[in-house]
């Protein structure tokens, strides 16, 4: 008999994968988690049965999360990752020089879960790397330091769940104050060819930043396999401010960068700062 996963997004609309083994199910305080191993995709990161990462496209999205914004910022040094409990965009951010990565995750069990089932997505040992179990919002309003760049790879701030109020106007305000002069942030976001008016609410909370841009990029286990993000600069743009990266990538290149700025007429209207 074939075994189904079947992800649902907004209320009409499904991706399905065929299983070949559940491998971890379980619940911690804040949400359930369960991985999967799948014909196609390899294992998989559910949370509340939302797919986070799968084994053999996690490196487009975390390198199309990380990149941009880490190539933005003349020189980055300091580093906060809110969520990102796999530690795959610490990966990609521990490939820059930078001194300090601080990823705040606020559930330890996903940590846990990642770190047995996907051992090769975070970079764990890397002495620059520092783990904070906290919620992100508390943890940046308390937080003495400014960091050169925020990255945000949480889970979807819809349906309301753990991550809504790190989408807020507040908690973006707060990270902008967090940041140094030339700070950069950067956000995963919904799929604004599904979710328009969800994105653009989005994109208001970021008011604070003098400059904003969408950009997308492949992510096929993702709900119609493009994914959006957004980055808020304080002073430089990142189509003009760009400088190549040191290392060998898979996904993300120069001439990616640009294309991944180029949108459709009809999201490009709606999204220009
Ligand atoms: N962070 C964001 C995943 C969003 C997926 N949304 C969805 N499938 N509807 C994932 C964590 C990866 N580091």
């Amino acid at each position: 008999m074939d075994l189904w996963y079947v992800q649902s997004y907004l209320k009409d609309y499904t991706m399905g994968l065929k299983v070949k083994e559940t491998l971890f199910v379980g619940k911690s305080p804040l949400q359930e988690i369960a991985v999967i191993d799948t014909c196609l995709y390899g294992k998989i990161l559910l949370l509340d049965g939302v797919v986070q990462l799968s084994e053999r496209d996690e490196f487009m999205y975390h390198e199309m999360l990380v990149h941009p914004a880490m190539v933005t910022h003349p020189h980055p040094e300091r580093v906060c990752i809110v969520g990102g409990g796999d530690g795959g965009a610490a990966r990609e951010v521990l490939r820059h020089p930078v001194s300090e990565v601080v990823l705040v995750d606020i559930d330890a069990e996903v940590i846990e879960v990642c770190r047995k089932y996907f051992p090769q997505v975070g970079s764990w040992d890397d002495p620059r790397l520092q783990v904070v179990v906290d919620d992100a919002v508390k943890y940046i309003a308390r937080c003495k330091t400014q960091f050169d760049v925020i990255i945000m790879d949480s889970t979807d701030p819809f349906p309301r769940g753990v991550a809504e109020s790190l989408f807020s106007k507040e908690f973006f305000r707060d990270a902008y104050d967090h940041l140094t002069e030339e700070g950069v942030l950067v956000s995963q976001m919904e799929p604004p060819f599904f979710d328009r008016e969800r994105v653009e609410m989005l994109w208001r909370n970021l008011d604070v930043f003098p400059l904003l841009r969408l950009y997308w990029g492949m992510v096929p286990t993702y709900p119609g396999g493009v994914w959006s993000y957004i980055l808020a600069s304080k002073k430089n743009d990142p189509l003009t401010s760009m400088k190549p990266l040191p290392f060998p990538t898979r996904y993300y290149s120069q001439a990616i960068h640009q294309a991944a700025f180029t949108l459709p007429v009809f999201l490009e209207e709606m999204f220009r700062k």
